[in-house]
C-alpha cells in the first residue's frame, strides 16, 4: 500500500540548486514518485544555540510530497544514503546544525506519530521553522498536525505572529 510522506530539504554548500535537483531525482527513483514540489525558499541559517557566533551561508529550503511503499525507517535509510552520496560529511568535527550540501528530513508520514531512537515524526522542530511550514502549506493546504491537530494554516499564522 502506498503512503504519503513529506520530505523537507535544506542546502547551504556548493551548487545549491544542483544539490536539490539531484536529491529530488534520487528520491523519485528510490523513495517513490515525487507528487508535489514546493517553491524553493531562501532563508538565513538558524542561530546555533550552543555556538551563536558561528556564521554560515544562507540555505535554500523546500518540501516535497512523495508516495512511497517504504516504511518510515526505510525512507530514513534511503534519505541518509542520498545525503551521503551528495557529499554530506558527518563526523565529530562537523558543527551540529552546521553547513551541509543536503539535509533531508522526514516531516510527516501519513498521520503517523513515531517516537523511536532513530525517528521522530512529525519532525519535532517543524512548527518552529517557517522554511518548513510555509512550503508545506503551499503543497498541502489541508494538512493537520497529527499530534496537536493544528491545521497547517494555523501553524503559518502562529509563525507570523511569533
Ligand atoms: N531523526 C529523527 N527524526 C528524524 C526525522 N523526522 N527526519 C534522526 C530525519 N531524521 C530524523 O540527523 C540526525 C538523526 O536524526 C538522523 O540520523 C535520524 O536518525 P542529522 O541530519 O544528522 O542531524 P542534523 O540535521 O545535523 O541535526 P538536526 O537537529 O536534525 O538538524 P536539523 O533539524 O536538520 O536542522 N537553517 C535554515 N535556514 N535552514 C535549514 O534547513 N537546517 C538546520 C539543521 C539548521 N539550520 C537551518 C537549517
Ligand atoms: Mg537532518
Amino acid at each position: 500500500m502506498s503512503h504519503s510522506v513529506y520530505i523537507a530539504y535544506g542546502t547551504n554548500l556548493g551548487d545549491r540548486e544542483e544539490n536539490i535537483r539531484l536529491a529530488i531525482e534520487r528520491i523519485d527513483e528510490r523513495v517513490g514518485r515525487v507528487q508535489q514540489k514546493s517553491s524553493i525558499v531562501e532563508s538565513e541559517p538558524l542561530v546555533i544555540p550552543d555556538n551563536p557566533d558561528f556564521t554560515q551561508p544562507a540555505f535554500l529550503n523546500g518540501v516535497l510530497s512523495v508516495s512511497t511503499d517504504l516504511t518510515p525507517v526505510e525512507v530514513l535509510d534511503t534519505l541518509l544514503n542520498i545525503e551521503k552520496e551528495l557529499g554530506r560529511i558527518r563526523n565529530e568535527d562537523t558543527v551540529h546544525w552546521g553547513p551541509r550540501t543536503i539535509d533531508l528530513d522526514i516531516i510527516a508520514y501519513d498521520d503517523s506519530i513515531i517516537n523511536t531512537d532513530r525517528l521522530t515524526v512529525p519532525h519535532p522542530e517543524m512548527q518552529n521553522r517557517s522554511f518548513v511550514v510555509c512550503p508545506l502549506a503551499e503543497i498541502a493546504p489541508d494538512w493537520h498536525h497529527p499530534v496537536t491537530s493544528k491545521s497547517i494554516r494555523q501553524l503559518v499564522d502562529e509563525l507570523k505572529t511569533a
